[in-house]
């Protein structure tokens, strides 16, 4: 998978070169490109950014250096290289879900374009989403002073679905939020060795060789979890997922 990102802070995107992203890119699984958005730009101080037409606070980020930059960046696919989506990042965006990391896993090639200041001139989404795939996506509900956090975040998501990305396939499988896994719960608790460790035991069907009541109990442990954090994806879950006991609260 190829990824570009544009940013006037490349330095922000230096831990793709770390752990599980940055071992892919040095397998050459992942081919990771950043640019900086300035070198698109042609005055002596390589502005990016102007006031606001209809006034109001806070700078907007100029369509002329994008547009160079994309134009660029699409035109230097390889003749058979499909076109990339585009993946713009914003508070105003859907949610980016695992349900979308996993469509986003499947395209060949990704272009992330996040902003500073109040966001981009809003006809560069228009001009590039009469040509391509373009998702405006936001992380969650809270602002952030740019799109570059949610890049790395949206990255990370994306490169460990990728094939022989994570060593293990199994272990995408019981992720929360993963379709199919314990019908969309979150993950109970996990426990390693030592199995006393100040004074605290495991809990003892772990060690009980029993894996039905292991299974069992990793369950109810997820149901627990789920309704004390996230009430709402009980309500959302399949009942068809849940046993009678599940729903005889
Ligand atoms: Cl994608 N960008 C910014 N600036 N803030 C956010 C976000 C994105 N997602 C949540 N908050």
């Amino acid at each position: 998978m190829r990824l570009d990102v544009v940013t006037i802070f490349p330095e922000y995107l230096e831990p793709l070169n770390v752990s599980l992203v940055g071992k892919a890119r040095a397998r050459g699984q992942l081919d990771v490109r950043v640019h900086d958005l300035r070198t698109w730009t042609h005055d002596r101080h390589h502005t990016v950014d102007d006031t606001p037409y209809g006034g109001g606070p806070g700078m907007v980020m100029k369509p002329e250096p994008w547009g160079e930059a994309l134009d660029e960046i699409l035109a230097s696919g390889a003749p058979d290289q499909d076109e990339p989506v585009l993946v713009v990042p914003t508070p105003s965006g859907r949610p980016f879900t695992q349900a979308l990391a996993v469509e986003l896993a499947a395209a060949p090639w990704l272009v992330f374009t996040p902003a500073r200041y109040e966001g981009i001139d809003r006809r560069v989404v228009e001009e590039y989403g009469s040509r391509l795939d373009v998702r405006e996506v936001s992380i969650g509900d809270y602002v952030l002073a740019g799109g570059e956090a949610p890049v790395l975040v949206m990255v990370e998501a994306v490169a460990r679905l990728l094939p022989g990305v994570l060593g293990n396939a199994e272990s995408h499988r019981d992720d929360s939020f993963a379709p199919g896994s314990m019908a969309g719960l979150l993950e109970g608790p996990v426990y390693t060795k030592p199995p006393q460790w100040r004074g605290r035991e495991i809990p003892e069907v772990l060690v009980s060789g029993h894996h039905g009541r292991i299974a069992r109990w990793r369950r109810d442990q997820a149901l627990a979890r789920t309704s004390t954090h996230r009430p709402d994806l009980i309500e959302a879950c399949d009942p068809v997922g849940l046993d009678a006991h599940d729903r005889a609260t």
